[in-house]
């Protein structure tokens, strides 16, 4: 093996510096500055109940003025920060695992533009999604991501994640949204590449390096997103099919028909029964298909009855349809319902395996993955959904024992990459992959991540649990 990069040492925690948290009382006045253990849970721990830590405090700032008067406060003491906005999080990068300072982008919650023509947004880091797309709406506009957590993630969030979702196929992730960033960097400098352009080619993509930087380059303050035309009518199939392999042909049958693709997900069997079970829903389909697939179209051939056709002329492999027109949610209940579901069923916190593969080895993978699991980890009931026409798949696996998590989280991602695919397709690494990421890049290019690191953020404190390559165990080649 090549030598991994040097690691600073990690900085260091704040737990019991009375000096740091009145300096920091002193910049964002005492209410905001929680140190009351009563009141840190929601902080300190993830909605999975698989990470938890602690804080030296909270600290929720108002403005990017505050933000950086923080950062150099922290920066001077010596004290690592953990910026944090939903938490919302499925890694564990959000959540303080070593007694960082957290700050909290909870009070950056202005929406102070949208400009209809040049169809931009710009607003602050602690808008929710749910809050910026109605925003957007208001104007005739969308946001273009939409996630289940969209009433907690918040912009500063999806963007340091490079969150995707279920618009992904349609609008593109986070990265390719984001036009502008104001980022506050490790020693409070305010670094802001704001310009409301599509073409703009003057040296580095630096909003584009902040996007999935989980907050270890700097704590984004602001953030100026592209917004687009939203869909007209739309219609939502719902389909049992035999297996993967149909599900990407309907995708294409459709598309072929002139229809726009909003969005295409993939379920088991095992998880539509686990959520129809925990929102007592009926069965939406007569037959007990191993796979569904959501799809949701647009364009005008929704009107000329082209989902119906498509689904017709396949009627030889789609084994039973639903379909549902206009903005009800029925049906995308029972695939927003999986997370929650999954939550509900597993006796122990489940493992989350966010990961993608090209798309011509989704069914091999699949295929594959379900029997090695039942061999080596026969308790373990494993639940796939996801953005299949992304390539992206939600790996759960429930009622694993703790013993087990490593060891089952590295026959999974050690399986996706056989499959060249990727150890995280838009969750990020946070703590969750970290062990594995040198499965997902090769040295020379952790080198490079290291060394951009080092030049911001030289004592690594923005995150140090994060990106932090001597934790990296798992080093492939198997
Ligand atoms: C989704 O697609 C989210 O619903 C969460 O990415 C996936 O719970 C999960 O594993
Ligand atoms: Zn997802």
């Amino acid at each position: 093996h090549q030598a991994m990069p040097d690691q600073a040492a990690p900085a260091r925690s704040a737990a019991g510096d009375p000096a740091l948290t009145d300096a920091l009382q002193r910049i964002v006045g005492p209410a905001h500055v929680i140190t009351d253990p009563a009141m840190l849970e929601g902080y300190v721990a993830d909605r999975t109940g698989r990470w938890r830590g602690t804080t030296a405090a909270v600290v929720r700032p108002a403005d990017t003025a505050e933000v950086s008067a923080v950062l150099a406060c922290c920066h001077d003491a010596g004290a690592a920060v953990v910026p944090q906005g939903g938490n919302t999080g499925l890694v564990g990068g959000s959540v303080p695992l070593h007694g960082e300072v957290v700050v909290s982008t909870s009070r950056l919650t202005a929406i102070d533009n949208v400009d209809p023509v040049g169809r931009t947004l710009s607003a602050g880091a602690g808008v929710t999604v749910a809050a910026a797309e109605e925003k957007a709406r208001r104007h005739g506009l969308t946001l273009g991501i939409d996630l289940a957590s969209r009433d907690s993630a918040t912009l500063g969030g999806i963007v340091s994640t490079n969150a995707g979702g279920l618009r992904m196929i349609r609008y593109g992730d986070t990265r390719s949204r984001l036009l502008g960033v104001e980022a506050v960097l490790a020693d409070g400098r305010v670094l802001t590449r704001w310009k409301a352009l599509t073409k703009d080619n003057v040296g580095y993509d630096l909003p584009g390096l902040l996007a999935g930087a989980e907050g270890t380059l700097g704590v984004v303050t602001r953030v100026l997103m592209k917004l687009s035309e939203p869909a007209g009518e739309t219609a939502v199939a719902l389909a049992g099919i035999p297996d993967v392999g149909e599900g990407l042909a309907l995708v294409r049958a459709l598309e072929h028909a002139g229809l726009i693709i909003e969005a295409a997900e993939l379920m088991t069997r095992d998880g539509m029964r686990l959520v129809g079970d925990h929102l007592r829903l009926r069965a939406p389909l007569d037959v007990d298909a191993p796979y569904a697939v959501l799809v949701e179209v647009s364009g005008p051939a929704v009107q000329q009855d082209a989902l119906l056709s498509v689904l017709a002329g396949r009627a030889d492999a789609v084994l039973d349809a639903a379909v549902e027109h206009g903005p009800a949610r029925r049906l995308w209940q029972y695939r927003e319902a999986h997370t929650e579901s999954v939550g509900v069923a597993s006796s122990t916190p489940p493992v989350k395996l966010d990961v993608s593969t090209p798309l011509s080895r989704i069914e091999a993978f699949l295929g594959e993955l379900g029997p090695g699991l039942s061999e080596h980890f026969p308790g373990v009931r494993p639940v796939c959904f996801g953005h299949f026409a992304d390539g992206n798949i939600h790996v759960n696996l429930m009622d694993v024992e703790p013993a087990q998590q490593e060891a089952i989280t590295d026959h999974v991602l050690r399986l996706v990459a056989r499959h060249g695919g990727s150890i995280s397709a838009e969750h990020g690494v946070g703590r969750a992959k970290l062990p594995w990421i040198a499965l997902g890049r090769e040295p020379v290019d952790l080198a490079v991540m290291d060394a951009v690191r080092g030049a911001l953020d030289p004592a690594r404190m923005l995150n140090p649990g994060l990106f932090h390559w001597a934790a990296a165990a798992h080093r492939g080649g198997d």
